[in-house]
């Protein structure tokens, strides 16, 4: 078990959390000692993640554009990054709008299977609260997205962990110690790089708790599924969003083999800790310091690039959570508003669930949030929203794991595929402890 590489170590937390998640499931208390108990392990883990997400952008993003030299490549950095996200989510989008027009889902569902959904859990305190969140994100006008990336306060930016705001300002100064002069901006320059290394071996540090942390989440998730009937009833439409997610893993290995011209096998194996780590908290931003460790130091993205194309990646680029979008928003039509699956709005779909991923946050369930937005926009009766949530929500939880992973996924190979077209993805040097994370 010593020598065992860490992402084996998080698959085997995974499977006894499950095991044990189902075990609780069937004693008497079962469910409250692991909800007292075992649970608390896993947001302590999560809160550690959160802790160091916001000081590790900063620093890593201030380090690398300060070592860029070159204000341009920013510049090129930005749109290069910004321009591969866009068509990876419409990629993304097409293919979810693709498998649910062909494997109709949704269509022929049983009256009585609806009736039973809609009673259980149309009035359920977590539909009514995506529907109010859904309705807070809507009041704000079109440019309000653009004006949330400028802070007024850095520090409440910090403390609200508003990874938009804490980029823009990090660029902000990167850019200005480049315009001070190597001299003047050495003292600050020097105390990000040593703060990035400090934060980096905090990284290591909290993965050695990562196995435990995992098996306390996943049996945390396990105990919440109390209506295996309908999980399989809607297993169909599960099955239809896992195969699109699985596709858009396979676009982003062709991506990774052609472009980055490395072996996929390889490089799944480099980021598996982040992805098993984005299935077990549904949270890219919890994951964001395992993501740009491995990243950094097992893939060999340059530090400037994936300082930049990781946190904005994680905040505005969620191909799986567009494809779940593309699929969720069909599905629910094809079950109680068929009238509205025209092609018109399948179109409208795409644009603006391509808007939702952007907006959604990197947290648990965002995406379900945001596609009441989705179908808002192609015009769906509101009296029929608390039900169209209601058909998901018993699966939402484990799908979202699944897109988290995808969304995941998508930043990384990004990001490698940024570095590679500006000449930032070197050999990667993994310290040779890295990968078992033993004795840092
Ligand atoms: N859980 C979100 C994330 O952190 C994705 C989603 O809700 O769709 O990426």
């Amino acid at each position: 078990m010593k020598k065992l590489a860490l992402h084996w170590k998080i698959i085997i937390g995974m499977i006894l959390g499950i095991i044990f998640g189902f075990l609780m499931n069937t004693i008497d208390g079962g469910k409250l000692f692991t909800t007292h108990w075992i649970a608390p392990f896993g947001k302590i883990f999560i809160n550690l993640l959160k802790l160091i997400a916001v000081p590790l952008i900063l620093a890593s993003l201030i380090k690398g554009v300060s070592d860029l030299k070159d204000i341009s490549k920013i510049k090129k950095m930005g749109l290069r990054t910004i321009g591969i996200y866009i068509t990876t989510t419409l990629v993304a989008i097409v293919i979810g709008l693709s498998i649910v027009n062909i494997a109709k889902p949704g269509t022929g569902m049983p009256k009585d299977t609806i009736e039973k959904i809609k009673m259980k859990y149309e009035n359920d305190a977590g539909v009514v609260d995506k529907l109010n969140k859904a309705n807070a994100t809507k009041d704000a006008g079109p440019l309000q997205p653009l004006v949330d990336i400028f802070p007024s306060n850095i520090f409440q930016s910090f403390a609200d962990a508003s990874m938009l705001q804490v980029i823009f300002f990090a660029l902000f100064v990167g850019i200005c110690l480049l315009l001070i002069g190597e001299k003047k901006a050495k003292p600050m320059v020097d105390f990000f790089d040593s703060l990035n290394e400090v934060i980096m071996k905090m990284v290591d540090l909290i993965m050695l708790f990562a196995p435990y942390a995992v098996f306390a989440l996943m049996a945390n998730v396990i105990i919440a599924f109390d209506d295996t009937e309908i999980l399989l009833k809607l297993l169909y439409y599960a099955l239809c969003v896992v195969g699109g997610l699985f596709l858009m893993v396979c676009f982003y290995l062709l991506l990774v083999s052609i472009y980055a011209k490395k072996s996929p096998l390889w490089f799944l194996k480099q980021i598996s800790p982040a992805q098993l780590l984005a299935f077990s908290t549904s949270s890219s931003a919890a994951t964001l310091p395992v993501t740009m460790e491995r990243v950094e130091e097992h893939i060999g993205v340059d530090k400037e690039v994936s300082g930049f194309v990781l946190p904005v990646g994680a905040t505005v680029n969620m191909d799986g959570t567009s494809l779940y979008q593309g699929i969720a928003a069909v599905f629910i039509m094809q079950v109680i508003w068929p009238e509205g699956l025209t092609f018109t709005n399948q179109i409208v779909i795409i644009l603006t669930a391509l808007l939702a991923s952007i907006g959604s946050a990197a947290v648990p369930s965002a995406g379900m949030v945001m596609l009441v937005i989705v179908l808002e926009s192609i015009g769906f009766p509101a009296e029929l929203l608390p039900i169209g949530l209601a058909l998901i929500f018993a699966v939402d939880r484990p799908l979202d794991m699944c897109r988290t992973v995808v969304n995941v996924t998508g930043d990384a190979t990004v990001s490698m595929l940024v570095a590679k077209s500006l000449d930032k993805l070197h050999e990667p040097h993994p310290k040779e402890w890295d990968d078992n994370y033993e004795d840092v």
